[in-house]
């Protein structure tokens, strides 16, 4: 049975990652973690919750040697938007963090996953079916650290063989905790104020694709790729991944489907739009497909559905 330490558990993923995970391998075998105990109970009373800042190997240490986890899930970052306003918090949580947990993982035999991201891309990647393997030129310090990242994990396994796994993230959209600061957030806001307000003001352009995915699909990704045969990884850090493409226009007619009187206007934030002008359209996920049998659930649709009718009870 797995034994795992998740970081920054108390996130957008951790909060249903540490679930999903716990309904997989047992309550006691996923041990949560995050730089403050400020969380649903859920996460903080089923199973193991340690605090840790990311920023202090000493403590990561701790933590491992007291529960001898197998596997490290590093979530622990700063995102896109905050990352432009703060871009050294960017690179020192991010950067630092992630060699500390590597350094750790390296004495005591845990393998990493943690999460890239479409932010690894920039504006001279090709934009539409983004290849696996291409450019890497990102305009921003996330994006920056996330390509670092990527190479700093590479180069964990080929020198060190600590088994270091990832995926480049889309936006991601869900119910249960809120997006932490990203430029694809305006996604899972829509949806709230669809169903709270009826109304929504956008802060990305019309017209602007970028990749995302539901989150039941992003936790499934998670697992599949951990337990995945490492025979047949070519990759490692870090797979394309995608579930669907659109622009603000399209997920606001696709609410407006289920709620006629939904209206939408927009108010473009020059920073965010900037970001997601950088990103590609859409990904070619390929590799993930070949190497470990990725297959995304949800489209729009589905999607917008689910998340409707979950926000619709949650928000009552
Ligand atoms: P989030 O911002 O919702 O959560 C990050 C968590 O890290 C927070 O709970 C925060 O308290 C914690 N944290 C921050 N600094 C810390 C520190 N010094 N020590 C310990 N914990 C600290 O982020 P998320 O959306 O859950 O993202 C998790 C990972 O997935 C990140 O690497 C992110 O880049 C990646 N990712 C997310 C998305 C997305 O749409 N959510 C998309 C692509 C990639
Ligand atoms: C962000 O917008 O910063 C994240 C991401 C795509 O990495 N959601």
């Amino acid at each position: 049975m797995r034994k795992i330490l998740v970081t920054g558990a108390l996130g957008q993923i951790g909060t249903e990652l540490v679930l999903y995970l716990r309904e997989i391998y047992g309550n006691l075998n996923i041990i949560a973690s995050d730089i403050a105990p400020k969380g649903p109970e859920k996460v903080l009373k089923a199973g193991p919750f340690e605090i840790v800042n990311v920023l202090d190997a000493k403590r990561i240490n701790e933590v491992v040697e007291k529960y001898k986890p197998d596997v490290i899930i590093h979530l622990a970052a700063i995102l896109s938007a905050v990352g432009e306003n703060n871009p050294a918090l960017a690179w020192n949580v991010n950067m630092y963090g992630l060699y500390n947990v590597l350094e750790v993982a390296k004495s005591n035999g845990c393998a990493v996953f943690t999460p890239s991201s479409i932010a690894a891309f920039g504006p001279s990647t090709p934009k539409d079916k983004t290849p696996q393997d291409t450019i890497q030129r990102p305009t921003t310090m996330y994006g920056v650290t996330k390509v670092a990242g990527e190479l700093l994990c590479d180069y964990y396994f080929y020198k060190y063989g600590v088994d270091t796994r990832g995926v480049r993230f889309p936006g991601l959209i869900s119910y249960e905790a809120l997006p932490g600061g990203g430029t694809t957030d305006y996604a899972v806001h829509i949806y709230y104020e669809a169903v709270k307000n009826k109304k929504y003001t956008c802060y990305i352009k019309e017209g602007t694709y970028m990749d995302m995915m539901y989150m039941p699909d992003a936790l499934n990704a998670v697992v599949t790729l951990l337990e995945a045969n490492p025979d047949k990884l070519i990759h490692r850090n870090a797979f394309n991944i995608t579930a669907m493409s659109f622009a603000p226009e399209d997920i606001y007619a696709e609410i407006k489907k289920i709620i006629p009187e939904f209206t939408m206007d927009y108010n473009i934030d020059p920073i965010k739009q900037k970001i997601a002008e950088s990103w590609p359209n859409s990904l070619d996920d390929t590799a993930a497909r070949e190497e470990w049998g990725w297959k995304p659930k949800y489209d729009l649709p589905l999607m917008t559905k689910d998340m409707i009718e979950k926000l619709s009870i949650k928000l009552k």
